[in-house]
């Protein structure tokens, strides 16, 4: 089986309402769907989700990067080189999402070619995971009101709220939270670097009285000396998530003290590294939870099989929620949160449809 080609097409879907967080604010999904087409007819899907604040890539470099650099060096490849296609990826440097995508596609054509879901080839430690919805910024009004639909329609549980504002609007929001929610569900906080280190010891020492269970990307990990502050003062642990976007970044910010958890992206890291850095955190006992780029509905559908795959990540929640801001999107099944959990797809490789119809609407190339 080879690659016969590969195409990057850009897609422009509306959301119901934008959704704010410390380091940006997303209002429509303008993400790359990312097709792979073997010989013997195969296709292969992912999706790159641009996230300019993160990774500095646009839909439109991640389509150039697809398109001039990787298609070149794909054209002609066996899926099942995933290790040598990564090789040959990696003379690009950076270009996260745009790789991510490209791993994503050929796992759900390896999955194809074996009649095997990738949840199943990851090592099938679970069938579903249980849901976490991330409420973006808000009043406290309108981030309570979020959660309770997440809970009362999806049965949602876990719950990772964005903070990283003025420290009195934050805590408004988790203490309005924590009172409606109750102290059954489980809360965790995301400041997406938005406090310095002093704030944020205050921060994490607060949430703590919340019960609010972790802490990611408090402040830039790049504060070196302030961000080792916080992870010695703050009594819950502090996450890496845009400060540990690579298997040797993770092992860095590990060893370095900057982070003692880690949030592990399929749209940035694909199945194959995704895996490594498990592997690395487990040999390390450091806790890895699968976080949500604002992914579309393929991209929840591929973290949804990386959470089942790997046991790691089977025992918490995964950030599922995201593509329910969208009006829409070009997949023919829609993923179904019931009962505050989401299923992995029995079928082969990702399992998923793309919409013809969907498609031609909502392509802006
Ligand atoms: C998250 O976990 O930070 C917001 C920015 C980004 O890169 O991902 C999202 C969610
Ligand atoms: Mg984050």
């Amino acid at each position: 089986m080879k690659i016969d080609r590969i195409e990057a097409i850009p897609l422009a879907i509306p959301y119901r309402r934008p959704f704010g967080f410390a380091s940006g604010r997303v209002t429509a999904a303008d993400h790359v769907l990312v097709r792979i087409t073997t010989d013997d007819g195969l296709v292969g899907h992912g999706e790159a989700p641009p996230r300019p604040y993160t990774y500095g890539e646009t839909a439109a470099s991640i389509i150039a990067a697809v398109s001039d650099l990787f298609a070149p060096v794909l054209v002609g490849a066996d899926p099942f080189a995933r290790e040598r296609i990564r090789a040959d990826l990696d003379r690009t440097v950076a270009n996260n999402a745009a790789k991510g995508a490209v791993d994503v596609a050929l796992w759900d054509l390896v999955g194809q070619a074996c009649g095997q879901p990738v949840h199943v080839l990851l090592g099938h430690a679970a069938d579903d995971v249980r849901a976490a919805h991330m409420i973006g910024l808000g009043t406290p009004k309108e981030m309570v009101a979020d959660a309770v639909e997440m809970r009362d329609e999806h049965g949602v549980d876990a719950f990772k709220i964005k903070v990283g504002r003025e420290l009195g609007v934050d805590m408004a929001a988790v203490r309005a939270l924590r009172a409606e929610l109750g102290d059954g569900v489980e809360l965790y906080a995301d400041a997406n670097r938005g406090w310095d280190a002093d704030t944020a010891i205050v921060a994490s020492r607060r949430l703590h009285e919340f019960g609010v269970s972790m802490l990611e990307e408090p402040n830039p990990a790049a504060d070196v000396l302030g961000r080792r502050r916080i992870v010695t003062a703050s009594p819950i642990p502090v996450v890496g998530d845009e400060s540990t976007i690579t298997l040797g970044g993770v092992a860095r910010s590990l060893l370095d003290g900057d982070s003692e958890a880690i949030s592990v992206k399929v749209a940035r890291t694909g199945f194959t590294d995704s895996a490594k850095i498990v592997g690395l955190c487990e040999g390390l006992g450091v806790t890895t939870v699968v976080g949500n780029q604002i992914d579309g509905m393929l991209g929840t559908v591929a973290s949804v099989a990386l959470g089942c795959g790997l046991r790691a990540l089977a025992r918490h929640p995964v950030e599922v929620t995201n593509y329910l801001l969208m009006t829409d999107d070009v997949l023919a099944e829609p993923p179904v949160i019931a009962d505050g959990r989401l299923a992995a797809r029995q079928e082969p490789g990702l399992g998923v449809t793309i919409d013809p119809d969907k498609l031609a609407h909502y392509r802006v190339d």
